[in-house]
């Protein structure tokens, strides 16, 4: 069973304070995860605080690219200050946790696909590994450099590894229509009506754009928050389902 499981930005970071960790918040899923995520498991986490702040300020986002060398390293090195306390909280309850960088090997093609090698991801994997990547900032042909959110690494990983199951744990406990949860979505457009802009700095799109992401995968995905991650992790079903 491989799964990937995406800890969003707004669960480990307090996403309107520029570069914080939510400690009680990362801990705590950590220990879940040390505790149940006894399958194949990649990680995957936003930028939170500390992407999202540095790519809005040098006006870099998944479509604006940019030339500005100072703007990829201020978002890269945001990005891996996070991933190192990622991994550390997860090293600390003994998960073998290894961090990969997107940033060094992957790349967007001047037909604007993601093209990312998993080998490395497989084989880390194999060898009983966790690897945890992040959002990043990517090259991206004749555009110098754009971002790469957590979602779409989520979907390349799912695809290239053929996971069993994706896990996005947000800041909400499922796709929310007024204060209900919508159990179920197989068709964007009968959700396009209610998935509003996120309401922090986020250069990547939103719940609308994990939504759609989420349903061109093969692989069933799940949203849902932090009481969904230990149920999720589990093999049950929390939150939304989505394809
Ligand atoms: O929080 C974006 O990843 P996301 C990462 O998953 C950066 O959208 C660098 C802003």
């Amino acid at each position: 069973m491989t799964v990937v499981l995406k800890l969003g930005g707004s669960v480990i970071t307090d996403k309107d304070t520029p570069e914080t960790v939510d400690r009680a918040a990362l801990d705590a899923a950590s220990s879940t995860i040390a505790a149940y995520g006894d399958t194949d498991l990649v990680i995957v986490h936003g930028g939170g605080s500390f992407g999202h702040h540095h790519a809005a300020a040098h006006g870099v986002s998944r479509t604006a690219g940019t030339h500005d060398d100072t703007a990829v390293r201020d978002v890269h090195r945001a990005m891996k200050r996070l991933n190192e306390q990622v991994v550390d909280a997860l090293a600390a309850v003994d998960v073998p946790a290894i961090p990969v960088h997107p940033l060094s090997v992957a790349h967007r093609s001047m037909e604007d696909e993601l093209r990312l090698p998993s080998q490395q991801v497989r084989t880390l994997l194999t060898e009983g590994f966790v690897p945890v990547l992040h959002g990043d900032v990517i090259g991206h042909e004749a555009m110098g450099a754009t971002i790469l959110s957590g979602d779409e690494l989520v979907c390349a990983l799912a695809e290239a590894l053929s996971a069993d199951r994706v896990g996005l744990c947000s800041a909400v406990p499922g796709v929310l229509d007024g204060e209900d949860v919508i159990p179920e979505i197989n068709d964007f457009e009968d959700v396009a009506h209610v998935l509003g802009a996120s309401e922090s700095t986020d250069v990547t799109g939103g719940m609308a754009g994990k939504v759609r992401a989420l349903l061109d995968l093969e692989t069933p995905a799940f949203v849902f928050d932090r009481g969904g991650l230990e149920p999720f992790l589990m093999g049950r079903q929390p939150g939304t389902r989505i394809g």
